[in-house]
């Protein structure tokens, strides 16, 4: 009777501690925080690039992370408007979009570093606005000021 108690007490701590130790892991990946790299280009032939790494807690969002960016880098200072669909970004670093020259910010989520040798095609920009984009582990995000091809 005794060795059986023991038994049945040892199984509940254990499944106790399984239980815990599961919810404590699922915890710490959604609120850990990481570190991302943002790009910036200006101009169609990349004649200005900056890049600095931000650290913040997985998914959130763009907008905040260009505000912690502006924060620890003034050259990362932006304006955006707002819309239907989130902030619209206008300007960064002093260059403000210009609608004479079609000259806009694109924004890409990229799995590499961007490569001003080998800029991302079209297919690569984030079919969401500053908003809506969360950040995730290993991506790495590029503002490129360049022209609109409609
Ligand atoms: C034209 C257009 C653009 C032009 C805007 C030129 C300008 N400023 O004059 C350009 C090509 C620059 C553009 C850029 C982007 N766009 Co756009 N764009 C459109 C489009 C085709 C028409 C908008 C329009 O003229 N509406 C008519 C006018 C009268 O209404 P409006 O409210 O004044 O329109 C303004 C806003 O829509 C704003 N705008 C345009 N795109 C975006 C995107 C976001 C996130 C915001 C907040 C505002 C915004 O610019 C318009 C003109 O001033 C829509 C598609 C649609 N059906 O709405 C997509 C659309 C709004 N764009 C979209 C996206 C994703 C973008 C980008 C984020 C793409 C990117 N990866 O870079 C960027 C914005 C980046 C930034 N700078 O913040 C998505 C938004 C989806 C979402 N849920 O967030 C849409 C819905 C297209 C789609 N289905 O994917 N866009």
């Amino acid at each position: 009777m005794y060795l059986l108690s023991l038994i049945l007490f040892n199984l509940i701590i254990f499944s106790a501690g399984t239980k815990f130790h599961a919810t404590s892991n699922e915890g710490d990946s959604r609120y850990s925080d990481i570190t991302i790299s943002y790009t910036v280009w200006v101009g169609p032939d990349i004649t200005e690039s900056a890049t600095i790494n931000i650290t913040a807690p997985k998914r959130t969002p763009f907008y905040e992370v260009m505000q912690l960016a502006m924060k620890k880098d003034p050259y990362f200072t932006f304006e955006a408007t707002e819309s239907t669909f989130g902030h619209y970004i206008t300007t960064i670093a002093g260059h403000k979009e210009d609608k004479a020259k079609n000259i806009f910010w694109f924004i890409y989520n990229l799995k590499e570093m961007p490569d001003p040798n080998s800029p991302p095609s079209d297919d690569l920009l984030s079919p969401v606005g500053v908003d809506g984009l969360m950040i995730e582990k290993g991506y790495h995000y590029l503002f490129w000021y360049r022209i609109w091809k409609s």
